[in-house]
């Protein structure tokens, strides 16, 4: 096989385990904490989850090994989008099986949950699994996003289970897939399929956290990597002098990754969609702030600059997700075939202008032509707009043009404006993972076992002290459902984990706002460079800014 120089040295990486796991198997004994309970409505989830709800948190620390003697036979799935450092939690995961017994069996169901459903799988060994140690991507098994979440699926889940002698479930997935790996867990329980199921904390968006779980996996390359290209995108624009660059990136609702990529290199300007919710900001609003800074740096002779918009912005402007909403019910069953036979985009337009509100049209007529009509393409399962498809880089950038040219009217502005556009997303997301993502997502997998090999079921493997060398991480479980709440979902009442936002009174975004004016006017940028797997501790073993912020060791 053709395998890169890098790749050779990565697979011949260890990665680090928590101290208290490093004593080998039969030194790791389990410390029960307190019962717990959800984080909010626990009556009803105490009555959704009977059999898996109130458990108690649990610690691994050095001790003799009492669990079990037992045969092992366990099923991995990796779940939704891909995330760096999932291979690692699959190597740790299976590294500990066979380290606990070397007749244990280690199932992979491919192309994500559907892969158990359809008993479509492949069983690991030594060969196979070693290509894939400290690499980024999910092709080990494949991931996808079927979710397992109705009750006929639970039961075919349980027949391939017994077909293959199956004791426990992995699943590696973001708050969505960790919420049906809960309710998963419950079903085997309440059906006494003695199947256990065991979660793992994965997304580059950084919105699975909580008291518990301090971060992630993913979080730490994926921004690292985009804050690189970033890095370098300010540099070339220190250096041209002649472009704005209008940057998107991914992290669906959440800001985490745009927030974590302007702690690492100091743009201009950075759109926290939290803080436009939290400010009602109009699409105007918007512009004009980023205006604001294109203006004063013009002043000074400086017609560059660097702008980060993270992806699910616009869905966080109130007029704007108005318009969204008119506009699916606008093109709801019969209408969206009459809409779609109209020939030509001025006939389309006619009948967009009668179907919204005068508001609503007012802000659409606003936006650039190809951002209308990217309000009208592609479609998802429930016939709505797909906002991640909006590009709202052009779409701000087209609106700070125009400002700018009211701006020149008037005298306040005499620049010049260029904006060159970019979208960061896919880039990060099987980036070969950093020394912290693979020393976590190894720990996780490894930790997993752990608590399967102790009986525990519904649990999230959870490694925290992460801000502190690995050596100091302390290795556990919680039971999911208390990260549960009840929330509104499609029409109905439903348990979830709560999804984490920005926090605006965190101190991750106060560090921000204390200095973004001084970005926003003067040329601050850092320039983070590549992602170091080998050197140096201060390079080679960072975390993000973020967790280094929320801990306090920054
Ligand atoms: P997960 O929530 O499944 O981890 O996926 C995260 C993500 O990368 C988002 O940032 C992005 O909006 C989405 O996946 C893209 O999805 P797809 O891979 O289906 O294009």
């Amino acid at each position: 096989m053709n395998i890169s120089p890098l790749q050779v040295q990565r697979l011949k990486y260890a990665p680090k385990l928590p101290g208290m796991l490093r004593h080998g198997i039969s030194e790791i004994s389990v410390k029960e904490g307190e019962e717990t309970k959800s984080v909010a409505d626990q009556e009803q989830i105490k009555a959704l989850f009977p059999n898996t709800y109130g458990k108690k948190e649990i610690t691994f620390e050095k001790g003799a090994n009492t669990s079990a003697a037992k045969k092992q036979v366990v099923g991995v799935i990796l779940s939704g989008g891909q995330a760096p450092g999932g291979h690692n939690v699959v190597c740790g995961l299976y590294d500990a099986l066979k380290a606990t017994n070397k007749e244990n069996v280690l199932y992979g169901f491919k192309g994500g949950p559907s892969g158990l459903i359809e008993d479509n799988y492949l069983v690991f060994d030594d060969e196979y699994i070693d290509q894939f140690r400290n690499t980024g991507g999910f092709d080990i098994i494949g991931s996808g996003r079927t979710k397992l979440e109705t009750e006929e699926q639970f039961a075919v889940a349980a027949e391939v289970c017994k077909k293959h002698g199956i004791t426990a479930i992995v699943i590696i997935g973001g708050d969505d897939s960790n919420t049906n790996a809960a309710v998963l867990a419950e079903y085997f329980a309440a059906h006494e399929t003695g199947v256990q199921v065991i979660g793992c904390p994965k997304t580059i968006d950084g919105d699975l956290k909580n008291e518990d779980i301090e971060c992630s996996f993913g979080f730490d390359t994926a921004t690292k990597t985009y804050s690189e290209l970033i890095g370098n995108i300010e540099r070339d624009a220190n250096s041209a002098k002649k472009y704005w660059h209008f940057i998107k990136v991914m992290g669906r609702s959440a800001s985490h990754v745009a927030l974590e990529c302007a702690l690492e290199t100091q743009p201009n300007i950075c759109l926290v969609s939290e803080e436009v919710a939290e400010k009602k900001m109009s699409l105007a609003q918007i512009a004009d702030y980023i205006a604001d800074s294109v203006a004063a740096r013009a002043a000074k002779g400086m017609n560059f600059g660097v702008a980060i918009i993270p992806e699910g912005v616009v869905e966080f402007v109130p007029e704007f997700s108005a318009l969204i909403k008119e506009i699916n019910e606008m093109l709801a069953g019969a209408k969206a075939e009459e809409f779609n036979a109209l020939a030509s985009w001025k006939e389309k337009y006619a009948f967009i202008e009668n179907g919204l509100s005068k508001e609503s049209f007012s802000v659409f007529a606003t936006l650039p032509e190809t951002v209308q009509q990217q309000l009208f393409l592609e479609r998802d399962p429930h016939g709505n707009v797909q906002v991640s498809l909006i590009e709202s880089e052009k779409l701000f950038s087209a609106l700070v043009k125009a400002n700018l040219e009211e701006r020149r009217k008037n005298g306040t502005y005499k620049g010049k404006f260029s904006a060159l556009h970019h979208f960061f997303g896919y880039e990060g997301r099987c980036a070969f993972p950093s020394n912290f993502d693979a020393d976590y997502c190894y720990s996780l997998g490894y930790n997993a076992f752990m608590l399967i090999q102790y009986g525990y079921n519904g649990y999230l493997s959870k490694i925290s002290n992460l801000s502190r060398p690995a050596e100091e991480w302390v290795a556990g479980g919680m039971p999911i459902t208390k990260m549960m709440n009840m929330e509104r979902r499609h029409g109905e009442d439903k348990p979830v984990i709560r999804k984490a936002l920005v926090e605006l009174e965190g101190r991750p975004f106060k560090y921000f706002e204390e200095h973004r004016a001084t970005w926003a006017v003067e040329t601050c940028y850092t320039y983070p460079g590549a992602i170091q797997y080998y050197g140096p501790d201060e390079v080679c073993n960072l975390t993000t800014r973020t967790l280094a912020l929320e801990k306090g060791t920054m």
